[in-house]
């Protein structure tokens, strides 16, 4: 399904405009196609940044299979195009990186142009005419895995690296990235496969009456692996936390305060606004750091029975997202008396973990509260009482600062480290001799299905179906 021999291309910037821009080829022709494309006289020397000019027609073109045509954002081609034009159209730096020494581990040319969409769109199609193949989304990075440059580990870390928004976040995926998790893993796997070894002599040689594998020891080595896929398992909530991050939604009804508050807490008017009831139709989310953990807030249509078909569809997302959150930020307007529709979303909202907010603090109060659950009073258009705000929703959904970077984070590791724990528990129950002592083979079993889920972790048993969703994940230049 995978194929790594031929010759990708891909721009490796984000989409947009920016001061350079990146065109990644990769492949047994990178090189090549990339010399066609260039001005450059010769090779290109290794690892060296090279200044030449770039065209848009490549010089000596490949010929796709008669009758192919194929179009590269707004580039169409056919293989009867006459390609004369050699006109340069941007200044470029080229880098080569010869295999297997660059990132996918096959020849790499990088090729550094100004960040202009329609530069960088042109160099891709030429790069495509003179005989490379548009990249698939994350097939640098898959090539580096397949070429055995990185683990599917690390392959993920670069995907969760790229996505961070916390700076922990980006601190623990480059932590994989670097190995960390790889080495941890490796490391349980080393020991398993000693283990393994030694009880299969001991199950094949039965006659010898020695055992290779002395019951003891045996019980010892597995107690040693049990502890430490338990220390791993025992960070596993603090390190979902820190990838996946967490989820907020702001209700109450509608002109209560609901989108200043959420852009009080962004720190950003990303939300309209306005005096008029009914202002926000639709969800609007940003993404927050709250002591290093990723916090998704999400700002709804203000709850009302309406007739107003855009502002029914806008409640309904607003009690979705309600019932999809972690926490709910429950907005009352301390300014007007409490009304029916208020005491309403109050009780509708019980079963939710929730704070509720009276807004508008900076005004004479119209209630005190007539219930028993604490209130926090703020001000989102004057900032009064949001870092007392903040500190409780810290509270309310269990965060401690987090400082130190959690080993595993993917909720994909973290369920097969469950599993190589469940297999070695067994192992060991098997293997102690109080246990009764079942035979080796039983143990040997365990062991080595606890072996085939690790190796499932690091991608050396990866199914193509596995691969195909992890990849898919990436975009396009990854
Ligand atoms: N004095 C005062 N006015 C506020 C405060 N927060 C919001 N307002 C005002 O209240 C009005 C409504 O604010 P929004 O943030 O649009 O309210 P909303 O809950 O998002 O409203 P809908 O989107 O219509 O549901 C605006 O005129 C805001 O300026 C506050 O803390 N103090
Ligand atoms: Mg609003």
């Amino acid at each position: 399904m995978f194929s790594i021999t031929d010759t990708i291309v891909a721009i490796a910037t984000p989409p947009g405009r920016g001061g350079i821009g990146v065109v990644r080829l990769s492949g047994r022709d990178a090189h090549e196609v990339a010399r066609r494309l260039i001005t450059h006289e010769g090779a290109l020397e290794p690892r060296h940044a090279t200044f030449t000019l770039v065209r848009l027609k490549p010089a000596t073109t490949y010929e796709p299979p008669s009758g192919v045509s194929y179009v590269v954002a707004g580039f169409s081609r056919t293989n009867t195009d006459v390609r004369t034009d050699t006109e340069a159209i941007d200044q470029v730096v080229a880098t080569y990186f010869p295999a297997p020494a660059s990132y996918t581990g096959d020849d790499v040319v990088e090729l550094s142009a100004h960040g202009s969409p329609v530069v960088l769109r042109g160099i891709v199609a030429a790069a495509m005419d003179g005989g490379a193949r548009l990249a698939e989304p994350g097939e640098f990075t898959l090539r580096a895995f397949l070429n055995g440059r990185i683990d599917l580990m690390q392959a993920e870390a670069v995907a969760d690296l790229i996505d961070a928004v916390t700076p922990l976040q980006a601190r623990a995926a480059f932590d994989q990235l670097q190995g960390t998790l790889t080495r941890a893993i490796g490391e349980i796997d080393a020991a398993l496969f000693d283990l393994i070894a030694r009880l299969e002599a001991s199950v094949d040689f039965p006659e010898e009456g020695y055992h290779f594998a002395d019951p003891c020891t045996l019980v010892g080595s597995i107690d040693l692996l049990i502890a430490r896929t338990a220390s791993l398992l025992s960070d596993a909530r603090r390190g979902r936390l820190v990838r996946e991050g967490l989820q907020i939604a702001i209700v109450g009804k509608p002109n209560v305060g609901k989108s200043s508050l959420f852009n009080a807490l962004v720190g950003a008017s990303r939300a309209i606004v306005t005096d008029v009831p009914g202002t926000t139709r639709d969800l609007v989310t940003e993404v927050v750091d709250l002591d290093g953990v990723r916090v998704t807030l999400v700002d709804t249509a203000g709850l009302r029975a309406t007739r107003d078909i855009i502002e029914v569809e806008g409640v309904e997302r607003a009690r979705r997202a309600q019932g999809v959150s972690d926490l709910i930020l429950l907005v009352l307007d301390r300014s007007q008396p409490l009304d029916d529709v208020d005491r309403d979303i109050v009780s509708q909202t019980l079963e939710y973990k929730r704070l509720i907010v009276s807004n508008k603090a900076d005004r004479p109060p119209a209630w005190e509260s007539d219930w028993e659950e604490r209130t926090e009073a703020v001000s989102a258009t004057t900032g009064v009482g949001l870092a007392a705000l903040r500190r409780r929703i810290a509270e309310a959904l269990d965060i401690e600062p987090l400082t130190d970077r959690p080993e595993i984070t993917n909720v994909r590791h973290i369920a097969l480290v469950e599993r190589a724990h469940e297999a070695l528990v067994r192992a060991r129950a098997a293997a102690s001799p109080d246990g009764g002592r079942l035979s080796e083979e039983f143990v040997l079993a365990d062991l080595q299905q606890a072996r085939a889920v690790l190796e499932e972790i690091s991608g050396r048993r990866a199914p193509e179906d596995l691969l195909a969703h992890i990849f898919s994940r990436f975009c396009i230049g990854k």
